[in-house]
């Protein structure tokens, strides 16, 4: 039997498990689209090429392996551009496929013609152009084998379309079984040091970051955390994990019990997470010179980063922990360390409380959140997007024993808009699930137009706006350093989202009173279409975001902020009372949030 190129493409592509290809329609990738009829590949036609990327990294964090998107080149990947840096720089496994001018067409001012290689190197791991239709099968297994072997990132195979549209004998050409996993896992010696480290510590607290999801950890570290009863936090994309809330001691979301938890131990273990902004660089205030370090990261590289460590251990998280779970540890009693951390969290919840269940209007964010958490389901996974949308979601959002919580913005790019793609793909694959987008307003109207795509698959998707008019994060860092009176370009005033999904097609609830909120979720979640809850939400309370940046920014030097912070806080430290200028740094990072529940109370 005679085949087009591009059914290579989606043959090998589906040898390889992958069932829901992302796409943008373009010339160049016709033959791929055609054979999806083949392959019964589900195909999803997007709106914006981004949107196609977000939407195949979100398979990515569900299934925890490489998935793909299809582009068709040209201006299709410049497009797509930034989504694929988000995923290079949250090292997110993910196969770009893409089309590109034939090579007898190159440089003779053909349309969409480009050197696409040299825009798509810096953002993944490994960028190739496949000029043998026989080799199509061969290029995207290796394009498979990078994204996900040693530090996941995405990788990309380009391939002209006349290579694509090529016919060969199906029975001439040979299929690649789908790369193994590897799992490196830390050398005996160091995992002694690990050993007597641990029986050593009496305040140690370990924080999961990727390297927990992306390896599969979540058994592993359920029977590590009982067998040696250090209390856990879950950072980053662990909170995509499915993961019992009640096996993690202090909430990274919470930020001043974690912070305090993270300031006070005498052992941190950084399980597959890195030492950048997320954890305050490992440096003061966040953490102390005394504290001892080790780290396990699949990504010999990244151990040191920012500060020596103590011990660093190169391997794969879920190998590691199983290795260390079979030696022997005798653990110190942490009971009371353990202790003081879960109630450290709980008093911090309680304290916020009132502002959880308050019932002001326009809506306070945290009961919007908490409305929300509590309508979840054991099985919901629940995408965040914005920016303190996300913290004030963080603070309510808890991991889920079969779901997860997705923060669309992961690694250090911070993209915002990523959430409605995300969503879409996440509820295509799990249509059973319960899957919720909360988004800030502003990084909802990326997304907005791929409303139109849910209806077009019928994918009913549940958006929840936390709508604050505005860029609120961008508004509050302007009107802290430049003024109230100098705010300009963040104001997005009230804009009827609810309105545009209608107009689509779907569902929308406008929601401005706190006793509104449950019924409109509650008809949002069993409508059965795309819907959206457009929650108007007070924009004066302050997220911690906020000043956890400001303080960043001063950490590393940016002189700017160095007179915001306070005068005496710079003495203690320089007198070496490191840890009392900890705890006052704690208490003034939280002390908006901290001013308005006294107000509360
Ligand atoms: C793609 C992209 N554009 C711009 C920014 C800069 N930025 C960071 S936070 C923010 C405001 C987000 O507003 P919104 O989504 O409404 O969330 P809010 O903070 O209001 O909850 C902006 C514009 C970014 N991080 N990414
Ligand atoms: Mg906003």
């Amino acid at each position: 039997m005679k085949i087009y190129g591009g059914r290579l493409v989606a043959r090998t592509i589906k040898r390889f498990g992958v069932r829901h290809l992302f796409s943008l329609p373009g010339h160049q990738i016709l033959s791929v689209y055609d054979a999806c009829l083949n392959e019964t590949i589900d195909l999803i036609s997007t709106r914006h090429e981004a949107s196609a990327v977000f939407m195949a990294q979100a398979l990515s964090f569900a299934e925890r392996e490489a998935r793909v998107v299809l582009l068709a080149g040209g201006p299709e990947l410049t497009n797509a551009l930034t989504a694929i840096a988000q995923a290079y720089y949250s090292n997110t496994p993910l196969v770009v496929i893409s089309g590109t001018n034939t090579f007898k067409k190159r440089d003779k001012g053909f349309p969409q013609d480009m050197d696409q290689l040299q825009v798509v190197r810096p953002f993944t791991k490994w960028a190739r152009t496949c000029h043998d239709v026989y080799r199509i099968p061969e290029y995207i297994a290796t394009a498979f084998r990078y994204a996900a072997r040693g530090r996941p990132g995405p990788t990309y195979v380009e391939i002209p379309y006349d290579v694509l549209e090529t016919k060969v004998d199906f029975n001439a050409v040979s299929f690649p079984t789908k790369p193994k996993q590897l799992r490196p896992c830390g050398d005996k010696d160091s995992l002694e040091t690990l050993v007597s480290m641990l029986e050593k510590a009496r305040r140690p607290v370990a924080i999961a970051g990727s390297g927990a999801l992306w390896s599969g950890a979540e058994a592993e570290l359920q029977t590590f955390i009982e067998k040696t009863g250090i209390p856990l936090t879950l950072a980053s994309a662990a909170l995509a994990m499915p993961f019992p809330a009640q096996k993690v001691s202090s909430n990274f979301g919470i930020i001043r019990p974690f912070r305090e938890t993270v300031a006070e131990a005498d052992l941190i273990l950084l399980l597959g997470t890195r030492m950048n902004f997320g954890i305050g660089f490992g440096q003061a205030p966040f953490f102390t010179s005394a504290q001892k370090i080790a780290q396990i990261d699949i990504h010999p590289e990244e151990i040191d980063t920012n500060r020596p460590i103590d011990l660093g251990i190169t391997g794969d998280l879920k190998a590691t922990l199983a290795a260390l779970n079979d030696m022997h540890i005798s653990m110190k009693s942490l009971a009371g360390w353990h202790q003081q951390v879960s109630q450290k969290t709980r008093a911090y919840e309680a304290e916020l409380r009132p502002l959880a269940e308050s019932n002001t209007c326009p809506i306070h964010p945290l009961r919007l959140v908490s409305d929300l958490e509590s309508l979840r389901s054991d099985d919901s996974f629940l995408v965040l997007d914005g920016a303190n949308s996300i913290l004030w979601a963080l603070m309510a959002a808890k991991p889920h024993p079969e779901g997860g919580v997705l923060i669309s913005s992961l690694g250090e790019l911070q993209a915002i808009g990523a959430g409605v793609p995300q969503t879409i793909a996440l509820k295509r694959r799990f249509p059973q699930r319960q899957i919720i987008l909360h988004t800030g307003d502003g990084s909802f109207g990326y997304g907005l137009v791929e409303m139109e795509t849910a209806l077009r698959y019928n994918i009913p998707i549940v958006v929840v706006i936390h709508n604050d008019q505005g860029w609120g994060m961008t508004r509050d860092m302007q009107i802290d350093f430049f003024g109230k009176d100098r705010e300009i370009g963040n104001q997005l005033g009230v804009v009827r989202y609810d309105r545009l999904v209608e107009g689509f097609g779907g569902h929308g609830e406008f929601v401005q009173k706190p006793d509104e909120l449950k019924p409109a979720l509650e008809r949002a979640l069993g409508v059965g279409k795309p819907a959206c809850v457009n929650v108007l939400v007070d924009p004066l309370p302050k997220s911690p975001g906020l000043k956890t940046f400001m303080l960043m920014e001063v950490m590393l030097g940016k002189e700017t902020y160095l007179d915001r912070i306070p005068l005496w806080m710079k003495k203690l430290r320089a007198v070496g009372l490191e840890g009392l200028a900890t705890r006052m740094m704690l208490q003034n990072l939280d002390h908006r949030l901290h001013n308005e529940l006294k107000g509360k109370q």
